[in-house]
């Protein structure tokens, strides 16, 4: 048995990227289909970004998601650095007059289906075997399984919100896709603990064992990374081992103010820069981690998905109602240009704050005297305030 839908955008991927797509589609009367091949439960079960840009926070506020957002989210105007136990604040809202906000990605998905599901969207989870097609005729297609069911969705446009594993980027043809990536030499284990967190804002630590990172959720709920070898298993990490190695990173002042207690998630993430060029191809679009990786040194992963999107919006929402295809033509070059600068940014802070194993002793000594410099100099820690603040969209 097989069924056919007809749609204006067909989303593949129901992460951030795809639903604050769908609504920003909705709110302008453009219709869509999300298709994930997970369902809403395991989607929202997934414990990862927790800063906001600027620009996301205004883009959720205008999609209509952002009630719990600022009722909820705490309002960051610096963080710190620290090497072996030295900290240095960046005052991103002196450097910069902007802030961040604190407040994970777990709950922005969650706002995002509340508001798709109440306003009627068409979801199809649990999707098996998503396979877009005809990218370049007029009427692009996505057929898939569900529940032994063969499905074909028939589109305008279709958008790849699939993630780095997604099926999307791999529809382009190898002839025609270019990728660039760098694998770190090492992962982050990051740890969620119902535990007031060590300090009121963040805290990035290189030290001589490792980085760590100290971030938080809420006032009670903390959230801690370590460096950790590339290959290494949670298994490895007892929550005793991780408060340990936690405590030696941070630095013996930082360290009295922790407050230690069961990790409710502990998991390992690998750590790449990657970008896909172009992100367009034909009538499908990449936006997301579909597209690229950064390393979450920088806080940019979930905040780069959605300027992707809202530039990707703009596009579509223009041709729907102008009928032209400014947008739509220059898309990639536009969002590439961006996505290259926040690479840069997410690249250049992960060699600051990292231990890498193959640095020499004067690699070593290098970081710690761009380091000097940062605390010394407004200039420099302005820079750092610019791009942690998020960049101007275009
Ligand atoms: P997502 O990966 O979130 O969503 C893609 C969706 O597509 C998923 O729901 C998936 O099920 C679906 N999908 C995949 N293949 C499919 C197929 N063939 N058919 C249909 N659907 C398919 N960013 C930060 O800023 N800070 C962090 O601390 C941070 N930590 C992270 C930790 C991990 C383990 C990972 C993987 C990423 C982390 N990120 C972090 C980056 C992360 O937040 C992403 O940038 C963000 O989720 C991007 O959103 P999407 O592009 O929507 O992709
Ligand atoms: C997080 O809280 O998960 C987090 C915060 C800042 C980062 C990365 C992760 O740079």
């Amino acid at each position: 048995m097989s069924k056919s839908h007809r749609t204006s955008v067909c989303i593949i991927g129901a992460g951030p990227a795809g639903l604050l797509l769908s609504q920003l589609l909705a709110n302008a009367g453009v219709d869509s289909i999300v298709i994930d091949r997970r369902d809403r439960s395991y989607i929202e079960g997934r414990i990862r970004a927790g800063v906001l840009e600027r620009g996301t926070v205004d883009a959720l506020t205008e999609a209509g998601v952002g009630d719990r957002m600022h009722q909820e989210g705490l309002v960051h105007e610096g963080f710190e650095l620290a090497f072996d136990g030295e900290r240095h604040r960046i005052d991103i809202a002196a450097h910069t007059g902007a802030s961040v906000l604190v407040y994970g990605q777990t709950e922005v998905t969650k706002d995002l289906f509340d508001k798709r599901t109440a306003e009627g969207a068409r979801f199809f989870f649990n999707a098996e075997d998503v396979t877009p097609e005809g990218m370049k005729t007029d009427q692009p297609t996505v057929s898939f399984t569900q529940n032994g069911t063969a499905m074909t969705v028939t589109c305008d446009y279709i958008a790849g919100c699939d993630g780095f594993h997604g099926v999307s980027r791999r529809a382009i043809p190898r002839d025609v896709l270019n990728t660039f990536e760098r694998v770190y030499p090492f992962g982050w284990l990051g740890l969620l603990t119902e535990r007031p967190p060590v300090s009121d804002e963040l805290i990035y630590a290189n030290h001589a064992r490792g980085f760590a990172l100290c971030s938080m959720r809420s006032q009670t709920r903390s959230r801690y990374y370590l460096q950790c070898e590339a290959g290494d298993d949670v298994a490895n990490w007892s929550d005793t081992r991780f408060w340990e190695e936690l405590a030696r990173r941070i630095g013996e002042a930082s360290a009295a103010d922790l407050q230690t207690g069961p990790s409710i998630e502990k998991s390992i993430a690998p750590l790449r820069s990657f970008v896909a060029e172009p992100m367009r191809y034909g009538n499908l679009f990449l936006a997301g981690d579909a597209a690229h990786i950064v390393p979450p040194t920088g806080a940019k992963g979930l905040n780069l998905a959605v300027a992707d999107v809202r530039l990707l919006s703009r596009a579509l929402i223009e041709r729907y109602r102008t009928g032209t295809t400014e947008h739509i033509g220059s898309y990639s070059q536009i969002v590439l240009a961006r996505v290259w600068k926040v690479e840069r940014f997410s690249w250049q802070l992960s060699n600051l704050m990292h231990q890498f194993p193959e640095h020499s002793a004067f690699e070593k000594r290098m970081q710690r005297a761009e380091f000097d410099y940062l605390v010394q100099s407004e200039a420099a820690s302005k820079t750092i305030a610019e791009n942690y603040v998020g960049l101007p969209l275009e």
